[in-house]
């Protein structure tokens, strides 16, 4: 397991695709760091002043300099197409999606569904898309699920959006990633993931966040 993945444990696909473009950028990032840098090291002793007293001008390097040209822009192209490709599935909402309302405010978050019923805990069923419309009654702040690799901006005056696509029953963080006031820090919530029958269960109840979470005790993930 990846230092990465030991850190933000990932729960689905597409955190899966997100950390392996983290993983081939970082990884290049560490092999292109020790190759310059070792090459810097290895002209200073190879060309210091003991071995070549006098300096000699060395001119152009057709093939060296289509090299590092081409290599560059290659690699640099092969990493906005694989960012891309993972940022665009989150961008596209299927057809089955179910909307959910976040609402965010100094310094919580509340979740309004279709049938109108509010909760301060993000339920959401096994195995469906969700679109979350994200919208701020006060001031800027960011919806942030870690374990999703997801996060956007919440703006006062517009409704944007989020896909989730839970696939596992879990409790997961949601926390606020912009600097949002006084108790920005404590604007956290979670994101409870159940089976499809209990989360139709718990929309159609009048059961509250915790009495299904206490029903879901043992059975709490990431
Ligand atoms: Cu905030």
């Amino acid at each position: 397991m990846s230092l990465l993945a030991s850190l933000l444990p990932s729960v689905l696909h597409h955190a899966a695709a997100t950390d392996d473009v983290a993983r081939f950028i970082i990884g290049w990032d560490i092999f292109l760091f020790v190759a310059i840098v070792g090459t810097m090291f290895f002209f200073v002793f190879k060309y210091n002043k003991k071995r070549h007293p006098r300096a000699v001008n060395i001119h152009g390097n057709a093939v060296l300099e289509t090299l590092w040209t081409v290599f560059p822009v290659a690699l640099v192209l092969v990493m906005f197409y694989l960012g891309w490709s993972a940022y665009i599935q989150t961008r596209v909402v299927p057809k089955s999606a179910m909307d959910v309302k976040v609402i965010a405010r100094q310094w919580e978050w509340s979740f309004q569904y279709m049938n109108g019923k509010t909760a301060d805990t993000l339920f959401l069923p096994q195995g469906r898309p969700v679109k979350c419309l994200l919208t701020s009654v006060d001031v800027i702040h960011g919806f942030y699920i870690p374990a999703f690799r997801e996060k956007n901006d919440v703006i006062p005056g517009r409704v944007r959006y989020l896909m989730l696509y839970p696939e596992h029953v879990g409790n997961y963080e949601i926390t606020c990633s912009q600097y949002c006031g006084l108790d920005h820090a404590l604007m956290m919530t979670r994101l409870i993931v159940l089976p499809k029958e209990k989360f139709d269960q718990w929309l159609k109840s009048g059961l509250t966040g915790e009495q299904i979470s206490d029903a879901l005790t043992g059975r709490v993930g990431t």
